[in-house]
C-alpha cells in the first residue's frame, strides 16, 4: 500500500493537481486526502457521472493546456466510451487525460455479481478503444515510472491514458474536515417504515449499494417476500427508468422506486421521462444523506439542487420533503390520496450504516421470482 500524500506528491511533481470524476471505495482515502487538502493547488470536482468526468477534465484541459485526472470505478467505465472515442481520441479532439479506474471483479477474485462482466472485460475493452494503460503497483518507484511512459505518451501523442488501481492500494487516510449534515433519521428506518406502509400488491424497486442491501436485508428479516422487489444492483441511477416502465405496464400496482441522491442525480434526465409519460401510480422516493455513502460518504451536489423544484418542473404530480419520522408518516399517509408521479424526498444522517447483507442468490433467481409475481398480476 501508499499514502494518499506520498501517491500526490508524484503526481503533483507532474503538475497533476486537477481531479475530477465519481467515487469507488478504491479510492475511498485518496478521495478524505482531497478534500481535506483542497485548496488553489489541488482541484476536486465530484462530477454527476462518469461521462462528465471526462468532460470536465477536457475542458479544464482547453483552458489550461494542463491534464486532468479522472477517477471512476471501472463500472462507470463503461459511460466514457464515447466522449473518449468522439472528444478525446487522438482522431478527433486530442486530449490528454489520464484516467484512474478501479477494478472491480477483478477475475479469479471474490466480488458482487454486478461487477464480474466490467471485471473480466475491462483490460481487452481498453485494447479496443486503443487507450493505453497499466495495472499501478502501489510502490514510489513503480508509479514513477509508469506516470513517466504515461507523460511521454501525452506529449506524443496526447490522448487518454489509464491507470488502474486495484483494492488495498491505498493507506488508511485519517480525515481531518468530516464530513456530516444535520439530519437523524437513518436510512434504514426509513426504509422500514415504508416498506411496512405498502399495501399488498406495491411492487418495489431500489437502488445501487446501500439502499438494495437495506431493503434486501429487511425483507429477509421479516416475511422474505423478494418477489416484489427489484434489486438495482449495478446500473447506478437506472433504478427510477426501470420502475417508470414496470409502472406504465402494470396500472393497477403503484411502484415505489428507492433512489439515493447520487443516483438520482446521475441519471437526472429520467425525471423528464418520468413526468413526460406521468403514470398516476409511480412514487419516487429519494433518499437523500447529501453523499454517496455506499463509497465512503463523499458528498454529492444534492446540497446545491432543489429536488422537489426540479420534480415540480418535470411535471410529477405531487412532491413533499421530510426531514423528522412525523413528518414521514404524514406524507406516506397524504400519500394515498394523490396520483403519481409523486415525489418524496428525504433528507438522512450521513455515516448511519453499519454492515449490511448482500443478496445470497443469483440476480437471476431474484429477477424470475419477480417476473413471476408482475406476470400473474392482471
Ligand atoms: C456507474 C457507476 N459509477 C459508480 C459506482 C460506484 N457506486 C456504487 S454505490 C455509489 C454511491 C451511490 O450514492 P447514492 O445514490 O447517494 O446512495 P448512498 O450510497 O448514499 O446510499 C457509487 C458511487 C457504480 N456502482 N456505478
Amino acid at each position: 500500500m501508499i499514502s494518499c500524500e506520498e501517491f500526490f506528491k508524484i503526481l503533483n511533481e507532474h503538475n497533476l493537481t486537477f481531479f475530477t470524476g465519481i467515487p469507488d471505495s478504491t479510492f475511498k482515502d485518496l478521495m478524505k486526502f482531497l478534500t481535506d487538502n483542497h485548496s488553489e493547488n489541488l482541484e476536486n470536482i465530484i462530477a454527476c457521472n462518469e461521462c462528465e468526468a471526462i468532460a470536465i477534465a477536457s475542458g479544464y484541459h482547453l483552458a489550461t493546456n494542463k491534464i486532468g485526472v479522472v477517477y471512476m470505478q471501472n463500472s462507470g467505465f463503461g459511460k466514457t466510451v464515447n466522449p473518449l472515442t468522439s472528444l478525446c481520441d487522438p482522431e478527433v479532439y486530442s486530449i490528454p487525460i489520464l484516467l484512474m479506474v478501479g477494478w472491480r471483479g477483478e477475475p479469479d477474485k471474490m466480488d458482487a455479481p454486478q461487477h464480474k462482466k466490467m471485471g473480466k472485460i475491462m483490460l481487452p475493452l481498453m485494447e479496443t478503444l486503443q487507450i493505453p494503460y497499466a495495472v499501478l503497483e502501489p510502490k514510489g518507484q513503480e508509479i514513477e515510472k509508469a506516470l513517466n511512459k504515461a507523460l511521454k505518451y501525452f506529449t506524443k501523442k496526447k490522448g487518454p491514458y489509464i491507470f488502474i488501481f486495484r483494492r488495498n492500494f491505498f493507506q488508511e487516510y485519517e480525515m481531518k474536515y468530516v464530513l456530516s449534515n444535520k439530519y437523524n433519521l437513518t436510512t434504514k428506518e426509513v426504509i422500514q417504515i415504508i416498506l411496512d406502509s405498502l399495501s399488498n400488491n406495491d411492487i418495489v424497486v431500489s437502488t445501487t449499494g446501500y439502499i438494495s442491501r437495506i431493503v434486501f436485508e429487511y425483507r429477509e428479516s421479516n416475511k422474505k417476500d423478494h418477489y416484489k422487489s427489484f434489486y438495482n444492483i449495478g446500473s447506478m441511477g437506472c433504478a427510477s427508468s426501470i420502475g417508470l416502465s414496470i409502472a406504465l405496464q402494470k396500472p393497477k400496482n403503484r411502484i415505489i422506486v428507492f433512489d439515493g441522491d447520487g443516483a438520482a442525480i446521475m441519471q437526472m434526465g429520467a425525471f423528464s421521462t418520468i413526468g413526460k409519460y406521468s403514470p398516476s401510480n409511480f412514487v419516487h422516493i429519494i433518499i437523500d444523506n447529501e453523499a454517496h455513502e455506499s463509497t465512503g460518504g463523499q458528498p454529492t451536489n444534492s446540497t446545491s439542487i432543489k429536488f422537489i423544484d426540479i420534480a415540480r418542473a418535470s411535471n410529477y404530480k405531487w412532491s413533499a420533503k421530510v426531514q423528522t419520522k412525523e413528518e414521514l408518516i404524514e406524507s406516506l399517509d397524504h400519500m394515498k390520496n394523490r396520483n403519481g408521479p409523486i415525489l418524496i424526498l428525504i433528507k438522512t444522517k450521513l455515516h448511519s450504516e453499519s454492515y449490511l447483507k448482500r443478496p445470497n442468490k443469483l440476480p437471476k433467481e431474484y429477477k424470475e421470482e419477480f417476473m413471476n409475481y408482475l406476470l400473474d398480476l392482471c
